[in-house]
């Protein structure tokens, strides 16, 4: 255990530390009297920053961590590193990397769309590459691929833990990894030497059993699980998967499992170590670190007879192939009852896009199986009715299946591959093919499948399904064709069925690193300038908030009440909005315009309460700050769902905002609100939700925030009696240090300070 053995091919000097994990899990293991511990304690409490004096309790005591790497991706990156630049510091105290992924657009083909991406985002890919060499942070340069897929190509191991600036980060726990995602402040902690914290999460077990077969794979594990816990099951909670079934599964699958856990509000999803991990490790140029969790491997997994606080079965033997959307990545629909369901709720029957690949499914597994469907429908002689999209996961992935021919396939099926990048995942998608507003079906092998996100259309009825469905039912260019049952016809016009996908789990030839994509920080870093101009539309230094005055809010007026669904692409859109992911001016006017307005049941349409007029939401917002008035928002079930995007949290403390007000928050959502100095808190009776009106006025009781008590909140009608309802809230003693100073920031200025 006291071998010296790095924790990836790219740096010198940070080692992987089980030896000292095994000793913080011992001290934790005697104070527990020894009692069985799942894996997710395991790696968790292995990274105590004090494992003698830390409380632990699961879904109570805030875990004070040390997390072993920090990964951040272009569109959030550059707010963290603009903080972290506030902070003073001379470099990063944790290993770092990031890498630049999500503004890349789609639109004419991989190559041309790079080069137009590195065009339009010189700004900033020139200011991350820079303030990388500066602060001595790796950095993946535009085509190098996806951050999820790069980590686990190169950085992920048994037993480490990790933060990221990207709610699928959890990807990594294909290789074991206690991968979590989090908003850039919480990096910016990590990258500052101060220990992160996190509610010690409750474990929800997946006890897996059976063999995947046939048509069934990876993704339709997750697409059920999410039927089974819904958007909102996982939170606070990691999800361990386990038992004999997980053998059945590649590394790359179950990172597919990991990535998609997210979208059921997850704190992180676990595999425990095994010999599938080790040869992808292997296969990765990693296999003296395969060899080394060997010597770790009892405690890279659960002790036996752990408990965990729900246990959910799945028979991989009896499982199906599902579709989930459309809207909604937890709406679940086996193969076998799809059919019904598109024409029970008048789903469009046609089906226009398929789009494989993503963060979430481009393995090498996932386009080898893909391409051999593709192949079996060229040898009859037809090809993709749909359109047809590629993005594979990584330059390494796109150079190894280059070389074997799967890109090909693709292509004379009648695909269009497209750059290593997020692309149409995340609205990078230049759609042609039908008019904003027309009502269309897309399906796509990704995760996530919000209203408008891939292709900014409300029309558009996304579903997710894995990459082996996408490419059956774009063969058949319509949501009818389930391959398990269905014929096509040849082009002679005889009917064959589709056989089941195959394809190899690692490449026989091992992996083609394609081209060098990789910019190590420099040695000598003192002559690094990284460089924001004052005009620039794209960046803007961050100016400290304010801090707290110290009193009550009285008379504050509700911004908006948003029913429904509000998730993150609600609250601040991504697609076209990405380009000023680095100022924060520029991108507060897109908050919250994707919201509903209880008052109308509209989008961007919003009253101003001191002049009658309607107006956008940033708008009226803006006239509120100029006019000196505070504001809250009131929101539903699950706010915040879906990214880990902070300038979620950043725009309405930017534009005046003072606190959110909802049903219940997702996790991340909820840290960044409290990172920037904002009130998240909650309805402590739920139904107090329907009571208030969007023109009531109210008062927060600030002064009465403490940690455990809910804060008092009066409402007063516009027509009618005044009364109090209870918010409740989850500060804890830090944390409220952080809404009286105005931010986390500005409570770690204090602290170097002094
Ligand atoms: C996403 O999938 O929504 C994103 C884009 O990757 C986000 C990050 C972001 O908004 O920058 C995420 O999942 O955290
Ligand atoms: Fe990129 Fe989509 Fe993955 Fe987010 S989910 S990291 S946008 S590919």
């Amino acid at each position: 255990l006291s071998k010296k053995v790095e924790m990836t091919n790219w740096e010198t000097g940070n080692y992987i530390n089980y030896a000292k994990m095994s000793e913080n899990l011992n001290i934790v293991r005697q104070r527990m009297n020894n009692r069985p511990l799942t894996y997710a304690e395991k790696i968790l409490y292995s990274h105590l920053d004090n494992p003698h004096e830390q409380e632990i309790e699961r879904g109570v005591s805030y875990l004070k961590l040390r997390p072993d790497r920090v990964a951040c991706q272009d569109a959030t990156a550059q707010m963290a590193i603009l903080q972290f630049m506030s902070a003073g510091m001379p470099s990063v105290a944790t290993p770092s990397t990031v890498h630049c992924d999500h503004l890349i657009e789609a639109q004419i083909g991989g190559e041309k769309d790079l080069a137009r991406a590195q065009d339009i985002n010189k700004e900033v890919y020139d200011f991350l590459s820079t303030a990388c060499a500066k602060y001595n942070i790796g950095f993946w340069k535009p085509g190098s691929g996806i951050i999820h897929q790069i980590i686990l190509e190169n950085y992920a191991f048994p037993g480490g833990l990790m933060i990221g600036t990207d709610s699928h980060t959890p990807n990594a726990g294909g290789l074991g990894m206690a991968a979590i995602g989090v908003g850039g402040a919480d990096a910016v902690d990590v990258m500052a030497n101060l220990p992160w914290e996190l509610k010690a999460p409750k474990v929800i077990g997946v006890k897996l059993t059976g063999e995947l077969s046939g048509w069934a794979s990876p993704k339709d594990i997750i697409l059920k699980v999410a039927g089974i816990l819904t958007v909102k099951g996982g939170t606070g909670a990691i999800i361990e998967y386990h038992g004999p079934g997980v053998d059945s599964i590649s590394a790359t699958g179950m990172a597919t499992i990991c990535n998609m856990g997210a979208e059921i509000g997850a704190t992180t999803s676990l595999f425990p170590f095994n010999d599938r991990m080790y040869d992808y490790l292997n296969a990765t140029k990693r296999k003296h670190i395969g060899d080394f969790s060997r010597t770790y491997a009892k405690e890279l997994k659960e002790d036996q007879g752990a408990e965990y606080d729900s246990l959910i079965e799945i028979n991989l033997s009896e499982l199906e192939p599902h579709i989930n959307g459309p809207f909604t990545p937890d709406l679940a629909t086996p193969i076998s009852k799809f059919k019904e369901a598109v024409k029970a709720n008048n789903w469009p029957e046609e089906m226009k896009v398929g789009l494989i690949g993503s963060c979430t499914n481009s393995s090498y597994e996932d386009m080898s199986r893909a391409a051999s469907i593709a192949r079996d429908a060229l040898d009859h002689g037809i090809k993709a009715k749909a359109l047809f999209t590629v993005t594979p996961g990584s330059e390494q992935i796109r150079a190894t299946i280059e070389r074997d021919g799967q890109l090909q396939t693709f292509e004379e099926f009648g695909g269009m591959v497209l750059a290593n990048a997020c692309g149409p995942c995340i609205g990078q998608w230049d759609r042609r093919d039908v008019k904003k507003g027309e009502k269309n079906s897309i399906v796509s092998s990704y995760n996530r499948n919000f209203t408008s996100r891939n292709d900014a259309n409300p029309a558009t009825h996304a579903f997710v399904t894995s990459p082996d469905l996408v490419v059956a039912m774009t063969i058949a260019g319509t949501l009818n064709f389930n391959p398990l049952t269905d014929s096509l016809k040849d082009k002679d016009g005889n009917e064959f069925k589709l056989k089941a996908p195959t394809g190899d789990g690692l490449p026989a030839n091992g992996y083609d690193p394609g081209m060098d994509t990789y910019q190590a920080p420099p040695q000598d870093r003192s002559q690094v300038n990284v460089a924001v101009s004052p005009t620039s539309d794209r960046l803007q230094i961050l100016e400290p908030f304010n801090a707290w005055d110290g009193k009550d809010a009285t008379d504050l007026p509700i911004l908006i009440k948003a029913q429904g669904k509000t998730t993150t692409d609600h609250i601040s859109m991504a697609g076209p909005w990405l380009k000023y992911r680095g100022h924060l001016d520029n991108i507060s006017n897109n908050m919250l315009i994707g919201a509903i307005n209880s008052a109308n049941g509209e989008a961007n349409n919003i009253e101003n309460y001191t002049n009658g007029e309607f107006g956008t939401v940033p708008g009226v917002a803006r006239d509120y700050k100029a006019k000196g008035i505070r504001w809250v928002v009131v929101g539903d079930w699950n706010y915040g769902e879906g990214s880990s995007r902070e300038h979620a949290a950043l725009e309405p403390r930017h534009l005046g905002g003072l606190a959110i007000i909802v049903r219940s928050f997702a996790r991340i959502h909820e840290t960044n609100l409290k990172k920037q100095g904002m009130l998240p808190l909650t309805f402590s009776e739920p139904a107090d939700y329907d009571k208030l009106n969007p023109d009531d006025k109210v008062d927060l009781l600030c002064t009465e925030l403490a940690v455990g008590k809910p804060m008092t909140m009066k409402v007063h009608p516009k027509n009618g009696e005044s009364y109090e309802i209870k918010l409740s809230h989850t500060f804890n003693e830090g944390q409220i240090e952080w809404f009286k100073n105005g931010s986390a920031l500005n409570t770690m200025a204090k602290a170097t300070k002094n």
